[in-house]
């Protein structure tokens, strides 16, 4: 049965699959699987490269470029939840690149509801990082993930045990928020500051300080560049400026 699913979402376009059995996720920050669902039984992750617009200056671009990835992650995700439903009767739920993640405060709305990190680890697509990511091995660093989760039981893929990364400490010299200095933590407010400077979190905070102010600066606000650039985050939402972290590491940039 992995064979086939493997094969089907291979065949969509997808760059890599691996299985986890959920016993083998563990994410000790992620809600407990079963709060999604007490059916499931497996995770299979699909993986995807991330596209060579990554490295351009022009940081739309580079976003454009993410947001291929995330639209044909959705459509992959979809395609794999129906085979698994058509073919084998299971039940399927789609864990897409990013949201959803609780908007609580106890995580400050950071926390997915499945670590896809953890959940490429458990399924041998890859192993963390210095910069907190998760290196495959063909792809380096330059990879996303999406997944399915389902009530098959599917066995986990053999997890990789080699090192992947060099430690160059590449990505923390360029990291501009000096988010990564301390090992093993991703500063999480610093690195979501700078690499959305023109996200839906800068839009909110955008009115929030607009609401606050004298008539005068509201206009003088609204009339400014900064407000323009808020403009496409409510259509892209998490609209990404900064790519350091991924796309100077050495790793894996020859594919
Ligand atoms: C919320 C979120 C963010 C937030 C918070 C990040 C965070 N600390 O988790 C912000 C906005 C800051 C962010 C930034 C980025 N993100 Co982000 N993000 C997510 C999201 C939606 C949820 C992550 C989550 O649940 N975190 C909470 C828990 C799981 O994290 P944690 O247990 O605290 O683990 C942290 C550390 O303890 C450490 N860690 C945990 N276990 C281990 C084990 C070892 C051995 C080591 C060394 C470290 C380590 O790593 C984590 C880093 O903070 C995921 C998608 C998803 N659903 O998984 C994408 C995701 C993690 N992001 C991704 C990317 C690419 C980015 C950015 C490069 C931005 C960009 N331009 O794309 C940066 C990278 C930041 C970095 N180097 O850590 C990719 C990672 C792909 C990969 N190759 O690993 C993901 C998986 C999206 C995707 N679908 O591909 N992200």
């Amino acid at each position: 049965m992995k064979e086939s699913i493997r094969e089907f979402a291979l065949s969509l376009g997808v760059d890599d699959v691996g299985f986890a059995a959920v016993a083998d996720y563990n994410s000790p920050r992620s809600p407990k699987i079963e709060t999604i669902s007490r059916d499931i039984k497996s995770i299979i992750v699909l993986a995807y490269k991330e596209l060579s617009s990554c490295d351009s200056e022009d940081k739309d671009t580079a976003m454009a470029g993410r947001q291929a990835v995330m639209e044909f992650s959705r459509t992959a995700n979809y395609r794999v939840a129906r085979f698994l439903e058509s073919k084998y009767k299971g039940k399927a739920f789609t864990v897409p690149n990013s949201n959803p993640f609780a908007m609580v405060k106890e995580t400050g709305g950071a926390v997915g509801q499945v670590s896809l990190r953890h959940a490429a680890q458990a399924a041998g697509l890859g192993v963390f990082g210095r910069h907190n990511l998760i290196i495959h091995p063909r792809f380096g660093t330059r990879v996303n993930f999406s997944a399915v989760l389902s009530d098959l039981d599917l066995s986990s893929d053999p997890q990789l045990t080699d090192e992947l990364c060099t430690y160059c400490d590449i990505c923390v010299e360029e990291c501009p928020a000096g988010a990564l200095d301390e090992e093993g933590k991703t500063v999480v407010n610093e690195c979501f500051k700078s690499c959305q400077p023109y996200g839906l979190g800068a839009n909110i905070n955008f009115w929030r300080k607009a609401l606050a102010a004298s008539p005068e600066d509201q206009k003088r606000m609204i009339a400014s560049v900064d407000y323009w650039r808020l403009y496409p985050s409510i259509l892209v939402g998490n609209q990404y400026y900064c790519f350091n972290c991924m796309s100077k590491c050495p790793i894996g940039t020859e594919i």
